[in-house]
């Protein structure tokens, strides 16, 4: 009995807080929602990066979910060039379309200090051979940024995750089939209700630690039925069993009626994938060739999702 109250998604929504910027959130949301469907523009949202389940209620120690971020920020950025709307709900700390060109951790390789001028002003300058592919990547993004074609929110838990979408999955309804959802997040499967969490750090002077992890319930199916019923949905399918996964991403399609499944295996997710519809199954492959050509999957993945999301809104009218 209690396993499947913990289950329901009412209760998951009542167990978990609502991220402190909520509010702000929706009023971003509403706002970029309005204008872009004002102007009848696609809108896509995309979700990245992996969601975190807190074992403490002050939180020292976590469950994390794998996930870079390269899949949702790379497909970002062929969204936005093909002309989409983006709003990006992305895990903290991951990677971001376009930032995502420069590695963080080697930052400061990039920049250099020129000799003080008369004034005894610093000047910062870009170091010659990074300049070229700055300067396009810079291109991109402020010509995205002076159009407000992309939306990032953040998220760390699982629990502002889905608070978050579930609201931008509400206000995206009104866009009608002109709305896609990208769901590229890994998304946990378990978590600790907040009735059953200790609020203070768990002390190893108790000994080892057992923990019962309750799951998740699956929000596809509301996602699916009640809060976006009229967009084009993707979700992901991430299996390290290469045996299971074409059989497990129909299984999720007849389950919840959504239009594709991207599967994908752990290690060779970079360079192969396979979209599963209902009645289709299309592996995408990079050749030895593309890879050394720095060809990102993401585009051809986008690519093909372009032409089906252009089929879909045509047999709705
Ligand atoms: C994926 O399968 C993504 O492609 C990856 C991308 C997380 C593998 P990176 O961010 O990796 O480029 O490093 N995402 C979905 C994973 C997931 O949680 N799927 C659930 C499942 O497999 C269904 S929603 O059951």
């Amino acid at each position: 009995m209690e396993a499947k109250d913990c289950n329901s998604k009412h209760v998951f929504f009542n167990q978990t807080s609502i991220p402190d910027s909520f509010d702000e959130c929706c009023i971003e949301i509403d706002k970029f929602i309005n204008q872009h469907s004002t102007d009848g523009r696609k809108i896509v949202l995309i979700t990245s990066g992996g969601t975190t389940v807190p074992l403490e209620s002050r939180t020292v120690r976590f469950i994390d979910n794998f996930s870079s971020g390269t899949r949702g920020s790379a497909s970002a950025e062929y969204f936005l060039s093909h002309d989409y709307a983006v709003i990006f709900l992305h895990r903290h700390k991951s990677l971001e379309p376009f930032s995502r060109h420069i590695n963080r951790q080697h930052f400061i390789d990039i920049l250099q200090l020129t000799p003080e001028n008369e004034i005894m002003e610093f000047l910062f300058s870009v170091k010659d051979e990074h300049k070229e592919k700055l300067s396009v990547v810079l291109k991109q993004f402020q010509s995205i940024e002076k159009e407000n074609l992309l939306l990032k929110l953040e998220f760390t838990s699982l629990g502002d995750y889905l608070h978050i979408l579930k609201a931008a999955c509400e206000k995206l309804n009104t866009v009608g089939d002109k709305a896609m959802l990208y769901l590229a997040a890994a998304v946990s499967d378990f978590y600790i209700p907040k009735a059953d969490m200790s609020e203070h750090k768990i002390q190893s002077s108790n000994g080892p630690l057992e923990l019962k992890l309750q799951l998740v319930p699956k929000m596809l199916e509301p996602l699916v039925k009640d809060w976006v019923p009229s967009a084009f949905i993707i979700s992901f399918k991430l299996e390290t069993d290469k045996d299971i996964l074409i059989s497990k991403s129909r299984q999720a399609l007849d389950k919840y009626k959504h239009q594709l499944v991207i599967a994908n295996e752990l290690e060779k997710r970079k360079r192969e994938v396979t979209i599963v519809s209902t009645d289709t199954v299309t592996p995408i492959i990079l050749t030895e060739e593309e890879v050394r050509l720095g060809i990102e999957i993401e585009s051809i993945i986008v690519k093909e999702i372009l032409k089906l999301h252009d089929n879909f809104i045509s047999t709705k009218h």
